[in-house]
């Protein structure tokens, strides 16, 4: 591997952290006083999403120097690697095109001197004839009864893209069928999901990657005993089980028939796979037009990243911000605030897409990282809600929190004044956020002198505003992949992989050596450390198991 400059040390890095120095007193109300065109001059458009990152601590300088850091750690060609299909997820050999995913049927991408785009586009041709053929009442159940329920068994990135993207595009969802998600090991999920329907009725999809995962096959296992305690026969279980995998022998094992199965490939990871076979239980729920929408819209901002200038490129923008915040600031975390109910599952989506991304501690060399961050938190909550609880702390607290905001110009369920209500919170929020309100301004008020800090708001505390026309499926996937982009600019500039998760693995192994000294009849020989000793026992007595 070659080497490579360490980030501190490359100029753009040295030139910013002198530059912070300089500005980082910098109000947002001096800003915007001394240039009455911020607004409208720091913002950028692209695939069907306005990107306003005016109310942000930069100057013209500020993006100068991010985006000759960008250009310094060859962003341009990490990109292009990307598109091109190399093998850039170096810890597990594989290439990392999730953007093949929602290609053109036209367009080829090799992987291994194989044009992978005929097989995608075979892949979501067959999803299309079988989501037709439930959502038309032609597939039957094993008694002859169509299909009302669908459930998805899956977890992490099997689970949070489909669970996110049917609540964001239940607007456009047959509501002929009920959709339920299911992912954690602890039954009460399972039990949940199932105790009102029946069994002769429901469809259920077992999304895993690898069909070896502990949760989603323990799940699946109860979903098969689930099914047969009402059909009672093993034939049924090809008429309500289907697959989406990359492991054809276990879907095989675990007795699914492999025409029902949908596959995908080593280049998608879990977390970037929504748009893949994953999908599947989005599909049924949109119909595939809608679903062929949705990849445009992906398409439409993976285009824009690979093609735009940097400096109207929205996730290089994004992404350079975040790192901004990070790394110079010292922002820990990032509040993502959709205002649309529709979004209520987007933050949590981003928790993984973001997180598991880039909550890494080496470079791609495997140096450790000892003198920048690296991924931050993200989190959030919808808007309005979030207003009434946490922004307390964003306005008033004692950290930085960078904020995206996302909102709608029209609401897919238009009553009264309800979506101008919305959005005017929008632009109230990131508004009082940026300017806050001086001691002065108080007094003016009226407030006594003791009360005035406290109604004092400092201001200064930066946030984007994205705005679409309209919650479409083209709009969500343009969402979605600017993200992904985003992400993988601060991966490529932190200089790590932000496509393993190898920090996962350790807890999954350390489990599995505890079910049998959870479960053992006889007394374990206990070789963990005192607390993990103590837990077990505890946990055995509470069960009965001396
Ligand atoms: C995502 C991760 C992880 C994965 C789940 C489910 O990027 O790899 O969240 O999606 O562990 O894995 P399976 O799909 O193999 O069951």
């Amino acid at each position: 591997m070659a080497e490579i400059t360490p980030l501190t040390q490359r100029a753009a890095w040295r030139a910013l952290t002198a530059h912070y120095e300089q500005i980082k007193a910098l109000h947002l109300r001096t800003l915007f006083a001394q240039d009455p065109r911020r607004g409208e001059r720091f913002v950028a458009e692209g695939a069907g999403l306005y990107l306003d990152y005016s109310k942000h601590r930069v100057t013209d300088e500020t993006l100068r120097l991010l985006l000759s850091l960008a250009h310094e750690c060859d962003l341009r060609g990490h990109i292009d690697a990307m598109f091109r299909g190399d093998k850039i997820n170096i810890t597990e050999g594989r290439a990392v095109l999730h953007v093949a995913l929602r290609a053109p049927r036209d367009a080829a991408i090799f992987v291994d001197g194989n044009n992978v785009v005929p097989e995608v586009h075979a892949v979501l041709d067959r999803m299309s004839s079988f989501a037709g053929r439930v959502r038309s009442g032609e597939w039957k159940g094993f008694t002859g009864r169509p299909i009302r329920n669908v459930i998805n068994i899956g977890i992490g990135g099997s689970d949070l893209g489909p669970v996110m993207a049917y609540e964001a595009l239940r607007h456009y969802a047959t509501r002929d069928l009920v959709f339920r998600f299911v992912s954690n090991v602890d039954g009460t999920d399972f039990a949940e999901a199932t105790h009102d329907l029946d069994a002769a009725e429901t469809l259920i999809i077992v999304s895993s990657k690898t069909f070896t995962t502990l949760e989603t096959m323990t799940n699946a296992r109860t979903a098969r005993e689930w099914a047969l305690a009402t059909l009672k026969d093993e034939a049924a279980i090809a008429r309500h089980f289907v697959a989406v995998s990359t492991n054809e022998a276990e879907v095989s094992r675990f007795g699914i028939d492999t025409a029902n199965m949908f596959g995908f490939w080593d280049w998608v990871g879990g977390r970037y796979s929504m748009d893949s076979a994953i999908g599947l239980s989005t599909m049924l729920a949109i119909g595939p037009e809608n679903f062929r929408l949705l990849l445009a819209g992906f398409h439409e901002m993976d285009e824009h990243y690979r093609t735009t200038p940097f400096e109207r490129n929205l996730p290089v923008l994004m992404g350079l911000l975040s790192l901004w915040y990070n790394n110079f600031f010292g922002a820990a975390t990032v509040a993502v605030l959709p205002y649309d109910q529709y979004l209520r599952r987007f933050p949590a989506y981003l928790q993984q897409l973001t997180m598991e991304s880039n909550g890494k501690s080496v470079t791609l060399d495997g140096t450790v990282i000892a003198d920048y961050q690296t991924g931050p938190i993200y989190w959030g909550e919808p808007g309005t809600n979030g207003q009434h609880s946490f922004y307390q702390l964003i306005h008033q607290g004692t950290r930085l929190i960078p904020c995206d905001f996302i909102g709608f110009g029209r609401s897919l369920n238009p009553l009264g004044q309800h979506h101008d209500l919305l959005v005017s919170n929008i632009f109230a929020q990131a508004e009082a956020l940026a300017f806050g309100k001086t001691a002065e301004e108080v007094e003016v008020d009226g407030v006594p002198a003791w009360l005035v800090p406290h109604r004092t708001f400092e201001g200064n505390r930066p946030s984007s505003v994205i705005l679409a026309e309209q919650l479409t499926p083209q709009v969500l996937g343009a969402l979605v992949a600017l993200y992904e982009h985003s992400v993988y600019t601060q991966g490529v500039l932190w200089n790590i992989n932000p496509f393993d998760q190898w920090g996962v693995e350790l807890g999954k192994v350390l489990a599995m050596r505890i079910i049998p000294e959870l479960e053992s009849a006889s007394p374990p020989d206990l070789k963990h450390d005192s607390s993990t000793n103590a837990l077990i026992r505890r946990y055995r007595a509470m069960r009965g198991r001396s």
